[in-house]
């Protein structure tokens, strides 16, 4: 069999010849039931006798590789699906720069490797422990459908990761696969690796900013890691980006909604102003003000995700050839870094200033503008639809500054504009930056569920296209016929 062509016959579907390569087959057949007891667990609370029209990977050919079907989700077919190899592909950055691109985990490196494979891994299954308890509050069947679609292929993404752990790091691979399935988000004995992989998703605008946000970081550091010199990562990471831009679509497409069912309700009920907010409540929808105010949670949670904005592990990463930058291949310099430097954005003498840092060093902080920029172009969409309904309001990415946890701003109190304020008056203001409690009451009011085909609830707009080109009234999970 071709290493493109995918082989469907095994207990795990996979393209890399799994039926020859016993060990591992073994291994990760040994490890199948743990992840499906972890998904019963762990994973979306009821409907999992539900029939889900649901996308599975079946190729890797970018032109048709998903095929659509009613699945049950604890039956989805979980694969190990590797992006085709790059014929003679070379190191393409760091001390290595050059020489053939790794197939074996390069000896010096391994811990290093590990750590990065291991941090990817905990954070599949973690977004699906904090979004579990969603599908009973779906604002649609189509909105429940992207739910649960979201939550498999992160299920699949844990099965990419276990995969490398499997077949490249020996028993202390075994051993980390398994804890991968022990952690658990938010709790305080057994946490998630990252912390924003331990905050809640309460609601559906938080999970509709947390594909929108947190799963772009995932596009980031896919991104950065497709570049490795260890080709086996760099392909799983490839595939896994196809899946990852339909997460974000899920994110972008879903606040927009959000957006453009405030801006129809405020048109019709004759309300101008975005900060009528008791008004606009009695509407059943989201006024602006909280809607900005759960951008500004996301966006700072997830910045905390690219680490301290100067990093020995991030150089020595790069050093190495594992972890790229954002579309290094498409960068013009000498992919080395030894000379050069970044401005980095820090807190010294208590302001805010840029400061030039050796490039290597530097390379969580240019990841992360990568992204910030990358987030603008989604929120310029959103402030097009509220433009459009003429309401004197626009959605804006805080300050990097703003509600930090990790690197150089959480030593300190920065509000949405980058100001730095006292203890005091932080807290004193945070509700104005931040969900309130009766921000986070008004919105769980909300989230009564709508399983109506076709239907959709008071505050959210109908998608503009369904799922697979299916209409309006497609029933996208069959929740009795099960
Ligand atoms: N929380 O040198 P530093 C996704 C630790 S999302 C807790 O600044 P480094 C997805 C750090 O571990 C993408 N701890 O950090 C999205 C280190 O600890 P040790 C996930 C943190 O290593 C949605 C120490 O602080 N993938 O796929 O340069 C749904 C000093 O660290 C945090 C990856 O992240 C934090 N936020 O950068 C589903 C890629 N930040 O080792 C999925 C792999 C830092 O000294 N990971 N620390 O004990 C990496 O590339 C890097 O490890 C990080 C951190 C970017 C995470």
């Amino acid at each position: 069999m071709s290493m493109m062509a995918v082989d469907y016959d095994g207990l795990i579907p996979n393209n890399v010849g799994l039926g020859q390569d016993v060990r591992v087959k073994r291994a990760l057949e040994k490890w199948h039931p743990g992840y499906i007891g972890w998904w019963m667990d762990m994973g979306p609370e009821g409907f999992q006798n539900a029939l889900v029209y649901l996308r599975t990977a079946i190729g890797v050919d970018p032109k048709g590789w998903a095929k659509f079907d009613y699945v049950r989700m604890p039956e989805y077919r979980w694969g190990i699906l590797l992006a085709p190899p790059r014929e003679e592909r070379k190191i393409p950055f760091g001390t290595h720069k050059g020489e053939a691109a790794w197939q074996e985990v390069p000896g010096e490196y391994r811990a290093m490797l590990r750590r990065l494979v291991v941090i990817q891994g905990d954070t599949e299954p973690a977004s699906v422990e904090q979004q579990r308890h969603l599908g009973k509050t779906a604002p649609s069947l189509y909105d429940m459908r992207n739910l649960f679609q979201v939550n498999v292929e992160e299920g699949r993404h844990l099965w990419a990761m276990v995969y490398l752990l499997q077949k490249y790091f020996g028993a202390d691979g075994r051993d980390e696969a398994e804890a991968l399935l022990e952690r658990r988000s938010g709790d305080p004995d057994t946490p998630r690796m990252l912390g924003a992989f331990n905050e809640k998703t309460p609601d559906w605008l938080s999970f509709f900013m947390f594909t929108y946000f947190t799963d772009r970081d995932g596009k980031m550091q896919l991104e950065a890691l497709a570049q490795s010199g260890f080709d086996p990562l760099s392909r799983t990471c490839r595939f896994m980006l196809t899946e990852e831009a339909h997460h974000m679509f899920v994110g972008e497409t879903g606040v927009t909604r959000v957006v453009q069912r405030t801006c129809e309700a405020m048109k019709e009920a004759g309300i101008t102003d975005p900060y009528e907010i008791d008004k606009i409540r009695k509407l059943g929808v989201i006024d602006l003000p909280t809607i900005q105010k759960k951008a500004n949670l996301h966006f700072s949670l997830t910045l905390d995700l690219f680490g301290n904005e100067i990093s020995t592990n991030a150089a020595n990463a790069f050093h190495a050839g594992l972890k790229g930058r954002y579309r290094e291949d498409r960068l013009k310099d000498d992919h080395q870094l030894e000379s050069g430097s970044y401005p980095v954005l820090r807190f010294m003498d208590g302001v805010i200033k840029n400061d030039d840092a050796p490039a290597l060093s530097a390379l969580n902080m240019r990841l992360r503008d990568d992204y910030v920029a990358d987030c603008q172009v989604g929120v310029d969409r959103w402030n097009k639809v509220i433009a459009e309904f003429g309401i004197p309001f626009e959605i804006k990415l805080p300050h990097v500054a703003f509600h930090r946890h990790i690197g150089e701003f959480s030593r300190t109190n920065a509000d949405v504009n980058g100001k730095i304020l006292a203890p005091a008056e932080w807290t004193h203001k945070r509700t104005d930056f931040l969900p309130s409690e009766a921000d986070k009451d008004y919105i769980e009011s909300l989230m009564k569920p709508q399983m109506e085909k076709g239907k959709f609830a008071s505050w959210i707009a109908p998608p503009k296209v369904g799922i697979d080109n299916k209409s309006g009234d497609f029933e996208y999970v069959k929740i009795h016929d099960a």
